[in-house]
């Protein structure tokens, strides 16, 4: 299997073009990985000026993390965003081999982004992180709460003090709600999973940057996560920072 993926999205606005390619390699590897894009980045750039942004993904165990990562390792080539992507099988990704390390290149410049998930084998209680992702699975939804409850409150006393840091609400398993029938829920009437409104309104009482679903199984909406995680992470790069101005969370 290769980890290599390169991406192309098409932009949000009209007008505006975006490139966005990401090659992935397992940070055990030792040496720099030597396919082309990171070939390529290591010649036009000093290899220690390129950008580092840690990225933490933080959430309940078995929401959807691990596959959502390994669904950025595989990358998509879109050229419509509203496409849903075939499904197919996902490389597994080995919480030992964290941080998982994604060379980027965006707005024709490379970043390197750390993505480290709350069982990484070494503390994460330690990192301090640039861009912190709270995860929940749509299809649960106290793993809502819990967000909210525990995550958001340990971002807040320990992970991001100085405020600096954007955060983004992330819910995963998004084709789960597509699923739900009368009936499906405990008391026989609808499954209680978290509705987009619901979601939203939780992300705007953290005062989150940013709120966004997709389906790591399906594949949907993953390349627009993707690049609203990109911008993101790359403007944690700039002076101005990535945390979005005023008191509004923007909705991808
Ligand atoms: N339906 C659905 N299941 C998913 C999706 N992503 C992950 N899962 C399943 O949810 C379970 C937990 O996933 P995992 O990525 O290990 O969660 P983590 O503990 O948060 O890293 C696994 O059985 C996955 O196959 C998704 O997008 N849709
Ligand atoms: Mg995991």
């Amino acid at each position: 299997m290769s980890w290599f993926s390169a991406i192309t999205l098409l932009p949000y606005g009209a007008g505006r073009t975006l490139e966005l390619k990401t090659s992935y390699y397992p940070s055990s590897l030792k040496v720099a990985p030597c396919h082309n894009l990171t070939a390529a980045i290591m010649e036009a750039t000093d290899y220690a000026e390129i950008p580092e942004v840690t990225i933490l993904l933080l959430g309940d165990s078995e929401v959807g993390k691990s596959t959502f990562l390994s669904r950025l390792t595989l990358g998509v080539n879109s050229h419509d965003l509203d496409e849903p992507l075939p499904p197919y099988s996902l490389p597994l990704l080995r919480d030992l081999d964290q941080p998982f390390i994604f060379d980027i290149r965006l707005f024709n410049r490379p970043y390197r982004f750390r993505f480290f998930d709350t069982a990484s084998p070494t503390n994460y209680t330690l990192l301090h992180p640039d861009f912190v992702v709270l995860c929940f699975d749509i299809g649960r939804q106290e793993t809502l709460e819990s967000c909210k409850e525990r995550w958001y409150k340990m971002v807040e006393m320990q992970f991001n003090v100085d405020e600096k840091a954007p955060v983004m609400l992330l819910g995963l398993k998004r084709d789960l709600r597509t699923g739900w029938r009368d009936g499906d829920g405990d008391d026989g009437g609808m499954k209680e999973g978290v509705v987009p409104q619901l979601g939203l309104r939780v992300a705007q009482e953290m005062r989150c940057d940013r709120y966004a679903e997709c389906s790591a199984l399906t594949g949907e909406l993953c390349s627009q996560v993707l690049e609203d995680v990109a911008r993101t992470a790359a403007r944690t790069t700039t002076e101005k920072g990535g945390r979005t101005e005023g008191t509004t969370c923007s909705v991808m």
